[in-house]
């Protein structure tokens, strides 16, 4: 019997990339757990557990395809990874001299592992590359930044050392990164208070000191009356806010009518217990944090709702001293190295953005663009045409509302490429697949993780791939090479690795014992309490000063009650379970047997006003009328009655699906003409400004 091997690496069955260990034996992964000399400690998630599952699975692109038959219709032919690249190159250059490199757009899911993307698409000379941030983060991103000048990314939330935590619309215990719930477990072990503000039960609810269940939409409220009462009643910290903040009159004034009492008329919770919070927040600060969340494409003022919750932590001293939120530093910020970049081989293209970032919208960050305003000009050809698509690890057409509209504007392009490891709704309607090796089979560029201690961290290949499949920087090396892009043509990993390692003194036998290294030995905590923010005023900027000078808005938005649902119908609400990730492992085999399907939680009260009872299948109707498929219904107090609440990315309907076809509703389809909703302070989609409708099944349907 062959012996075991272990392989360190990085796991890819989510995007918060843990640190694993694969054992390894007879060629297959008999076990995964979390890296043991990481802060993991062999812990992982259900999903993380079931990679062996994917590896395994043969429902998933196989090899290289071209479409055959009209778009979407399925209709495919295998090909060789010769024929899919140079397909791929000449339909390229073909855009590119026809219509200029502008026409060419990237869309992926961001993160440690997109710099060899970045340097493709300098190479091509497009501007044009978004992520999925839309859909995702981009309220929370672009709110930090108006206020700490600093992106989402640069946020490291202090839970070892935090008293009072707030969640609000952020579920950690199930929207999950391993090592963040066990930050946050530990904390709350050593007596750190928890308070969740949510629509309904979650897990983290179920932890809580104190529970909100707050109508939806209407959480600026609830945040503009909490500051209220810190400014009001003389909570903040007088001290901090002299010496680092901007725009405290400003604010005063702005917050004047929004009293407790006003917030609760529109929350639906009393004004004593938010007057209550404030004062338990103020008794533990400056050890406060108020989560900005992550996924705030939520409504059309989630951009203030991420705003509000970093002023309060603000007021409350908490931003960059030990216990609250803190700059994570990057390798230069200790004095080390940076890792070389790949983007730095070709000059940024000097085009305008199709999306009008940087010049229209000149607050936000291109370096997560505005995906759906890319997809209009595929149809309108406005302010230029979007000729050939590259969607990498992204599913536009499940992840966007609307997938009608999404592949109405796809139907415009001459060439659309889906590179991915699974089956997709964007896979399915693409011209070409280009199937990447599961991450068990794949290495991945070295990436660098900012934070109190910054890391250098690696994906080894652990396993050959089981189909003829291949590792980004494989395919990426294969376009360049066909498209004259000599210098991303890495004939190895290796030479990949030393090209990015070659100014920090390290090597990638360094990684050999643990996957990763960490660049100091000690936590980094910043010096002073005196803060020096990249914003324009080097302070926090409280009413976002120098965010307003570039966009001139100002951020003191008055509040807009939410619409409330009509007597029959239910606003929409999305979140995650712990044992799925978004649209992609409804398929794997063992996440599929422990939850096949989504259920519709709805308050009981409204389910019996409507006739409809626990457990019984019901259709989802948009607000078009049209049917989204079936569901069960899951009937709880647990849950605000304007909501109806459902876990995103089931509702599939590939036949080469074989367990997830058919199992569940898909929120995208509920959300029709959704990709014109969007909170303009933060760019993000507003997927929860949707109503949805119940009718029973005729029996037998
Ligand atoms: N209605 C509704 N819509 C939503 C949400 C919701 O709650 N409700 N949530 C939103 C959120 S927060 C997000 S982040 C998005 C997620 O939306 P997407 O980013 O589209 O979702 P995923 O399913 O994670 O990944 C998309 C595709 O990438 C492939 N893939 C995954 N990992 C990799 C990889 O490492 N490499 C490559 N090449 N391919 C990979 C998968 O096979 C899958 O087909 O959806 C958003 N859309
Ligand atoms: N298991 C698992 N973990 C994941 C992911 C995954 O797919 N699966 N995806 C990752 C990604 S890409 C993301 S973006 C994050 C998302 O992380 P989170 O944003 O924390 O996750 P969600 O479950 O989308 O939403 C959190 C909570 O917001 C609540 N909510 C909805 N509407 C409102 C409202 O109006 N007000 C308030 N106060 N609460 C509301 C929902 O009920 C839900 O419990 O998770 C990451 N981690
Ligand atoms: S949270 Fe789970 S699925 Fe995501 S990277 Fe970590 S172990 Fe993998
Ligand atoms: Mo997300």
């Amino acid at each position: 019997m062959e012996s075991t091997r272990t392989v360190n690496s990085v796991c890819g069955m989510c995007s918060a990339r843990c640190p694993i260990s694969v054992d390894i034996r007879n060629d297959s992964a008999c076990w995964i757990y979390g890296n043991l000399h990481s802060s993991l400690q062999g812990a992982l998630c259900a999903r993380g557990a079931a990679g062996i599952a994917l590896e395994e699975e043969s429902d998933r692109p196989q090899s290289p395809l071209l479409r055959v038959g009209p778009r979407g219709s399925g209709q495919w032919q295998a090909v060789s990874w010769d024929e899919a690249l140079d397909y791929v190159a000449e339909a390229l250059k073909k855009s590119l001299s026809t219509h200029g490199p502008q026409s060419i757009l990237w869309s992926d899911r961001d993160g440690p592992f997109t710099d060899l993307y970045r340097a493709f698409m300098r190479g091509l000379g497009s501007p044009n590359v978004c992520t999925h941030s839309v859909s995702c983060d981009l309220n929370a991103h672009h709110a930090i930044q108006s206020v700490l000048g600093f992106g989402r990314g640069k946020v490291m939330n202090d839970y070892a050392h935090c008293k009072h935590l707030v969640l609000q619309a952020r579920n950690i215990f199930e929207a999950l990164s391993v090592a963040e719930a066990r930050a946050v477990g530990k904390a709350l072990k050593n007596g750190c208070r928890l308070t969740v503000i949510d629509v309904r039960a979650s897990i983290s609810a179920a932890k809580a000191d104190n529970f909100f269940c707050i109508r939806p939409g209407t959480d600026y409220a609830f945040n503009l009356a909490i500051i209220h009462t810190l400014i009001n009643e003389k909570l903040y910290q007088q001290d901090f806010v002299a010496r680092n903040t901007v725009g405290f009159d400003e604010l005063t004034a702005f917050v004047k009518p929004y009293t407790p009492a006003f917030a609760a008329r529109e929350c639906g919770i009393s004004a004593e217990a938010i007057i209550h919070l404030a004062h338990e927040l103020a008794a533990l600060a400056p050890q406060v944090i108020w989560h900005p969340g992550w996924m705030t494409s939520r409504y059309a003022n989630s951009f203030q709702v991420a705003r509000t919750s970093i002023l309060i932590t603000a007021l409350l001293g908490g931003i960059n001293v030990k216990g609250g939120i803190l700059q994570g530093n990057d390798p230069k910020d200790i004095g080390r190295s940076g890792l070389t970049k790949f983007s730095d081989l070709y000059p940024a293209p000097k085009l305008e953005r199709v999306d009008g970032v940087g010049t229209q919208h000149a607050n936000f960050d291109a370096a997560k663009g505005l995906l759906y305003k890319a997809i209009a000009a595929m149809e309108s050809g406005q302010p230029y045409p979007i000729k050939a698509y590259l969607a990498w690890r992204h599913d536009p057409v499940q992840s966007l509302p609307d997938p009608q509209a999404v592949k109405q504007a796809l139907d415009a392009l001459d060439l659309l490429v889906s590179v991915t490891f699974s089956w997709s709704d964007t896979a399915w309607y693409a011209d070409v697949i280009l199937p990447l090796s599961s991450y068990l089979s794949r290495e991945s560029i070295i990436a660098a993780k900012g934070g109190l201690k910054p890391q250098f961290f690696v994906r080894q290949r652990a396993l050959e791939p089981r189909y003829d499949t291949r590792a980004d920087w494989e395919i990426i090396g294969g376009l360049a090479r066909r498209l004259g892009l000599d210098k991303l043509d890495f004939t190895s990993a290796q030479a990949l690795w030393d090209y990015q390692l070659q100014s920090t003194g390290l090597t990638v036998e360094d990684f050999a014992a643990t996957g990763f290294v960490d660049l100091c030995e000690q936590p980094h905590y910043p010096a002073s309490d005196m803060l020096h923010l990249p914003t324009a005023s080097g302070k926090i900027e409280l009413t976002g000063s120098g965010w307003q000078a570039k966009s001139g808005q100002s951020l003191c938005v008055p509040y807009v009650a939410p619409e409330t649902p009509a007597a029959d119908a239910f606003r929409i609400v999305f979140g995650r379970s712990a044992l799925h990730t978004h649209g992609h492992t409804m398929n794997n085999p063992l996440l599929a047997e422990q939850m096949p399907e989504n259920v519709g939680w709805v308050h009981p009260s409204r389910a019996a006003a409507l006739g409809f009872s626990h457990g019984q299948r019901v259709r989802v109707l948009n607000a078009c009328g049209e049917s989204a498929g079936d569901l069960q219904l899951y009937c709880t107090e647990g849950i605000h009655p304007e909501a109806l609440f459902m876990v995103h990315g089931f509702g599939h309907k590939l036949t080469c699906e074989s367990r997830a076809y058919g199992k569940g509703v898909a929120g995208n389809m509920l959300l029709c003409g959704g990709l014109d909703v969007q909170d303009m302070g933060g760019g993000g989609l507003s997927l929860q400004q949707h109503f949805v409708t119940l009718q029973a099944m005729e029996t037998g349907s």
